[in-house]
Formats: structure tokens, C-alpha cells, sequence
């Protein structure tokens, strides 16, 4: 049996893991879930920015959450929560991983840092970019959106690690208030979170 240990906090981007963990069905040791874990020597060690989430598979420490998630979901081929490594699903899920991260999630956390009072102390923020980040994360919302015109999951026919990536970017994105006008993304969401393990929140 894999040996795994999370380190999280709840309303991190470490829920990302967590639900991947709790659909793969992998038993794992949680660590963290306070506040002084942010920077501390212990999460150094696995994470280089002590940011979270972070997670120790079999002793190697592993950092990114899209990472983690595709770690994970890679430990039990059985589950079908990922396509194997070297098909074009695959290389779909790399696609759209990198599209959630690149083209969505930089944006909306980027808005949030410079518009809510956490991580940034208010004088530091700059409202200014807040128009720009918005058209921004527009922009790949909008591909988003196209993807799920007559697909309810954004990899294939049935939910994979891939929903999970893609999710949290538009969660996020909800978050900085960017998904009105995305009734498709916001439907997926929904869908997604009657997932008995789903670990989002209700869509702001
Ligand atoms: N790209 C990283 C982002 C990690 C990240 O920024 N985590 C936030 C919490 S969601 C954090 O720990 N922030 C603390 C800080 O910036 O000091 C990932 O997806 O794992």
C-alpha cells in the first residue's frame, strides 16, 4: 500500500488532492490544516515556497497540486480517474492542466491577491489590473466554454483528474467574480460538486 501524506488546509488548493485522494479511495495522513504550516521548516522540505498544497508519496516529496492530482489519480489505473501515460487522452489531460493553470487560475488568483484582504495588505493592492485580468481570464473561460457545449466533462465521456485541474481554475474564477457570463462553466461546476467526494464549495 502507497504510503501518502497530504499536507493541507482547507480552503487551499490543496482540495484539489484531497478529492482526488478520496476518489481514487487511497488512506492518507493529513497534515497541516493551521495556519502556521504556511512557511514553516516541516513544509519547506516538501514544498520550495512553503506554499500548500504539498504531499509525500512512498518518502518523495511532490509540490503543484495539478501534479499531485495526476500522481495520484496515476496510482490506481483501476479507478479509470486518468487515461495511461502516452495516449492522447493523456496528452488531453497535460493540455487542459496546463491550459487551467496558464490560461485561467494565474488570472483569477492574480485578481484576488490585489482585490481581497489576505496574502496582500490592502496599501499593495493595485486595482488598476483588475479590468485586464477579468478580459483575461475571458478569454480561456470562453474556450471553456465551447469544450462543454455538448460535453459534460472536459476530458472524454465520463469525470477524470482532468475535471478536478480544470475545476478549481474556474472555482477560482468564480471566486474573483469572472464566471457570470459562463453558464456552461457554472453548470459543470454544479454537476461536479454532486460528486459524493467533490470538495468544492457551492459556486459564488
Ligand atoms: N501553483 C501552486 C500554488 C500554490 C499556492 O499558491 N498555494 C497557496 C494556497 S492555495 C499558498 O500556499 N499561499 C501562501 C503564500 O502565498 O504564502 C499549486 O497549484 O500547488
Amino acid at each position: 500500500m502507497t504510503n501518502i501524506v497530504l499536507y493541507e488546509l482547507a480552503p487551499t488548493r490543496s482540495l484539489k488532492c484531497r478529492w482526488i485522494l478520496q476518489e481514487a479511495g487511497l488512506p492518507f495522513e493529513s497534515r497541516g490544516n493551521d495556519v502556521a504550516i504556511f512557511g514553516s521548516d516541516e513544509l519547506l522540505a516538501v514544498q520550495p515556497l512553503g506554499k500548500l498544497p504539498a504531499a509525500i508519496i512512498d518518502d518523495r516529496p511532490l509540490f503543484e497540486s495539478s501534479a499531485i492530482v495526476t500522481a495520484i489519480a496515476d496510482l490506481v489505473p483501476e479507478a479509470g480517474l486518468i487515461a495511461p501515460a502516452g495516449t492522447w487522452q493523456r496528452h488531453l489531460h497535460d493540455q487542459w492542466t496546463c491550459f487551467a493553470h496558464a490560461e485561467l487560475e494565474c488570472w483569477a488568483w492574480t485578481a484576488m491577491l490585489n482585490s481581497r484582504d489576505f496574502l496582500r495588505p490592502v496599501d499593495q493592492h493595485v486595482a488598476a489590473i483588475l479590468p485586464q485580468m477579468e478580459a483575461a481570464f475571458g478569454q480561456g473561460a470562453a474556450v471553456i466554454e465551447r469544450a462543454l457545449d455538448k460535453a459534460e466533462y472536459i476530458n472524454g465521456d465520463s469525470f477524470s483528474a482532468t475535471d478536478i485541474n480544470v475545476a478549481y481554475a474556474l472555482y477560482l474564477g468564480a471566486m474573483a467574480g469572472f464566471l457570470a457570463d459562463f453558464p456552461n462553466a457554472r453548470a459543470y461546476l454544479d454537476r461536479l460538486r454532486e460528486r459524493e467526494h467533490c470538495t468544492m464549495q457551492a459556486t459564488p
